[in-house]
């Protein structure tokens, strides 16, 4: 029977037997991979059912502008950044602030499996088969300070390793970040694979978040730096265009982005021309985070 992240039960009990048991399979060559996390419970069911788009698509059609602006430059590139060894800083209002090996981040962490939908401030989405486990473990295992009102990440920057990052496209390194209770909350994930292996180096690897209800630019690839603050964070995207990207940036099809219509994206790998769906508020995802936001104007704090 499959339930989805928070144990309620979903449309994948229908899922026929053969393609969870596949699941199962999937999760025990997880285990293989960076193999320091343990599963906890059944392999853990979308929310509505998704189908998850191939690991072909998920892998060749990325955006990771140190690699380049092209949709095909990350696959191509990205393997260049060294991962091994990893560590992230944590530091800031935290109780154990250090520099913490990417083995030690992994310890001891139930990795799941969560199918969430992917949807690009550009229009188009995707469904992706992460594994990975809560931020909020790793949040309570450093011990957030009171006082701490966001957390800012940082991605690696190294010029010698990444072709397009010696390029002026955006203040590098790229940062991101997400107000306390938005990392907190149980979808916000640090993502370590795919389908059961390892990320590869065009989604972030090692190391990356997945924040499923706001624009995919939120969702910050290969992270060296994570920093409880009492200001809210810089963030590389609305540095750049803060009328076009906001700190929120929440999915939100009644908020057209300047230059297109939000209300609708392009579902890729549905078919050789492509189909549209209509893009749902906070992504589908409201009824887990609609809460954290009824004080805010979602047309102002977009
Ligand atoms: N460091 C970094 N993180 C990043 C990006 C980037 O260019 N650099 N692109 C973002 C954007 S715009 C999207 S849509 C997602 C894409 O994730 P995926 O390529 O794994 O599907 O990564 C996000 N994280
Ligand atoms: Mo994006």
């Amino acid at each position: 029977m499959a339930r989805n992240w928070n144990g309620k039960l979903t449309e994948n009990d229908v899922t026929p037997e053969g393609l969870y048991l596949n699941r199962r399979q999937i999760m025990a060559g997880a285990m293989a991979g960076l193999g320091l996390g343990s599963i906890a419970g059944p392999a853990l069911a979308a929310p509505t059912g998704l189908t998850p788009n191939t690991l072909e698509e998920i892998t060749n059609y990325n955006n990771y502008y140190e690699f380049g602006t092209g949709k095909e430059d990350p696959a191509e590139y990205a393997h260049n950044l060294t991962t091994a060894p990893w560590s992230v800083e944590i530091n800031g209002m935290v109780d154990k602030p250090g520099t913490y090996a990417l083995e030690d981040i992994v310890k001891g962490k139930d990795i799941e499996e969560r199918i969430y939908r992917l949807r690009c401030v550009e229009a188009w989405s995707m469904v992706i088969p992460w594994n990975g486990f809560q931020l909020s473990a790793l949040l309570d295992q450093v011990g957030v300070q009171s006082g701490a009102k966001y957390v800012a990440f940082e991605t690696a920057y190294r010029p010698d390793e990444m072709i397009g990052a010696s390029r002026p496209v955006l203040d590098w390194p790229y940062r991101e970040g997400l107000r306390l209770d938005e990392a907190m909350n149980p979808l916000t994930l640090l993502a370590t694979g795919i389908y059961g292996k390892d990320l590869l180096g065009q989604n972030g690897a090692p190391l990356r978040l997945v924040v499923p209800w706001k624009y995919g630019f939120k969702s910050i690839k290969s992270i060296v730096r994570i920093t409880l603050q009492e200001e809210q964070p810089f963030t590389s995207w609305k540095d750049a265009n803060h009328r076009e990207y906001g700190f929120y940036s929440n999915v939100n099809p009644t908020v057209d982005h300047p230059r297109w219509s939000q209300a609708t994206e392009r579902v890729i790998g549905a078919g050789l021309f492509g189909s549209r769906r209509e893009t749902d508020m906070f992504n589908g995802y409201g009824d887990e985070v609609a809460g954290m936001y009824s004080d805010l104007d979602l047309q102002k704090n977009f």
